[in-house]
């Protein structure tokens, strides 16, 4: 015989059954998608939250994961897209810190954004998934740790899948472009890159791997055609006058378009929708077919993004940011910009106050993935 309060919650728990079992089965529709948000990997169980993404307090709702997306390893995973942490930092030539940024801006994802970008949802247009981190098992060996996320990314399975990937400084931007350009069977990319800096140098006291020299190494090797590369909101003081050579319209070596900060205020972000419209116009124009999309978050004004490794004063505000990602995913609904695979790289939340950088970089991300899951889906529309 139980005591009186034990057997007062036992019957409680019974009619409690009963009333929540029949309602459990008949929705059958979310129910294994809950069951899948069981399955365990790195962040232990997933909480049925995710499949009811309103029913619990965001700051309440079991691990985090990239926008409360399914956690699927990315090697397992058959989604449209795997948005998967790079946490390596072993390539930054100031402020270290963005190994930290995968795992704050992925919490800042789960905790504030709300999964719309000009009233859609990706999240609706194609299957998304957080992929976990790409694991690099060799932080203080740079061209080691590179060799691991390019082996990543070299899966064929990228070919399929679109990656979003959150750096992680600026140097993985190499490994993972060495990796799905080979998935993709070898066709250089277009890119479209916002950034303070060219990411275009090459020897810097001694190594050619670091974070100043990703795009020109891409160039190199053949991973990017430069006359299908822009770089927007190019700044600073950091770099020697030199430095970008390589990316300048003038250069015969490169013939990448480059639009510096001033420019990009003066010519398109002052003249409002007008002038970012035809921002994203001359973009596509560019690009003009498959591209990789990266984004630095140094691109914007530290004031907005001071958690990061190398800042620049007078960058973008963080509207105008996402006005520029809003006009590409309007040419990419047109069809223009078919942008297959992206970044967003260098949060470094040691250097961050109040979360304030990785709630940008969380929100960008979001209009990022709005661009590649409107790829997804017009492909699927077209084939
Ligand atoms: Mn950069």
């Amino acid at each position: 015989m139980l005591h009186r309060p034990a057997r007062r919650a036992a019957l409680a728990w019974r009619s409690a059954r009963r009333s929540w079992l029949p309602g459990m089965r008949a929705r059958q529709s979310w129910l294994p998608g809950m069951r899948a948000c069981f399955a365990t990997g790195p962040y232990g169980a997933q909480p049925p939250a995710l499949a009811l993404p309103n029913a619990t307090p965001r700051y309440a709702s079991g691990p985090a994961t990239f926008f409360r997306c399914k956690y699927e390893p990315w090697r397992e995973t058959e989604a449209d897209i795997a948005i998967v942490g790079v946490p390596f930092d072993g390539g930054v030539t100031n402020r270290p810190g963005a190994r930290h940024g995968p795992r704050r801006v992925r919490e800042a994802s789960a905790d504030h954004v709300r999964p719309l970008t000009r009233g859609r949802s990706p999240l609706e247009l194609a299957a998304c998934v957080d992929g976990g981190d790409v694991a690099v098992q060799r932080p203080y060996e740079l061209e080691g740790a590179h060799g691991e996320i390019e082996a990543a990314f070299r899966d064929t399975k990228f070919r399929d899948v679109a990656t979003l990937a959150v750096g992680g400084d600026h140097s993985v931007t190499l490994p993972i472009l060495r990796g799905i350009v080979h998935a993709r069977g070898g066709e250089p990319l277009g890119l479209v890159h916002l950034d303070a800096h060219c990411d275009t140098g090459d020897d810097y006291l001694g190594s050619r791997f670091h974070h100043g020299a990703p795009f020109k190494i891409a160039v190199d090797e053949g991973l990017l055609d430069p006359k299908r590369c822009v770089q927007l909101g190019i700044r600073g003081t950091l770099a020697a006058p030199d430095a970008w050579a390589f990316s300048t319209a003038s250069s015969p070596v490169s013939g990448m378009t480059v639009i510096p900060m001033d420019e990009l205020v003066e010519d398109y972000v002052r003249k409002g929708a007008t002038g970012i419209t035809a921002l994203a116009a001359k973009v596509a124009a560019v690009v003009a077919g498959p591209a990789y999309l990266s984004f630095d978050i140094d691109v914007l004004d530290p004031a907005f993004a001071p958690g990061t490794g190398t800042p620049e004063a007078g960058g973008l505000a963080t509207r105008e940011a996402q006005q520029i990602l809003r006009a590409l995913l309007g040419a990419a609904e047109q069809g223009a910009l078919d942008v297959v695979a992206a970044d967003l790289v260098e949060v470094a939340p040691p250097f961050d106050a109040a979360d304030m950088t990785s709630l940008a970089a969380a929100n960008l991300l979001h209009d990022i993935l709005a661009i590649l899951a409107t790829g997804v889906a017009r492909r699927r529309r077209t084939s």
